[in-house]
């Protein structure tokens, strides 16, 4: 996955504010850490940058590194259960390198769309 984003590329790209937080990283549970995210899907790649400030560039001006990144390839999304967060509409997302994330938006058009976008990427790409 890139270092940096590109500008959108293909009608698949998406990006937008959510909230995102780790639950595992390489396996391991991490503490929780909610934080808002421009997050940005380009390819099979999910880029996360910081969240505030606004800026004019298409995703978000000066913040131009990702905090993280990851790879969908291989990866799966389910809605959460409520075990995983009191919120609402939360995205699971698991990777193949066992990295589980949890993307979430109080508006739920916004968290379907999410889901779509993220479920087409995976099998758009299941064989890569
Ligand atoms: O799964 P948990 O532990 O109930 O998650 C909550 C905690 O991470 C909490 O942080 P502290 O334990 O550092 O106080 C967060 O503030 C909550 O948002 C987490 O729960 P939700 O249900 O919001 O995902």
């Amino acid at each position: 996955c890139p270092s940096s984003p590109k500008p959108p590329s293909s009608p698949s790209d998406k990006s937008g504010l959510v909230n995102v937080t780790k639950i595992t990283e390489n396996g391991k549970k991490v503490r929780k850490n909610w934080t808002s995210s421009l997050t940005i899907l380009q390819g099979s790649c999910l880029l996360f940058t910081k969240g505030h400030g606004g800026g004019t560039s298409w995703f978000g001006g000066s913040q131009s590194k990702p905090e993280f990144t990851v790879d969908l390839r291989g990866g799966s999304v389910e809605w959460a259960s409520k075990d995983k967060s009191s919120k609402k509409h939360v995205i699971e997302l698991k990777t193949r390198q066992g990295t589980e994330l949890l993307i979430q938006s109080e508006n739920e058009s916004v968290a379907s769309e999410w889901f779509r976008a993220l479920q087409e990427t995976i099998s758009t790409h299941a064989w890569e």
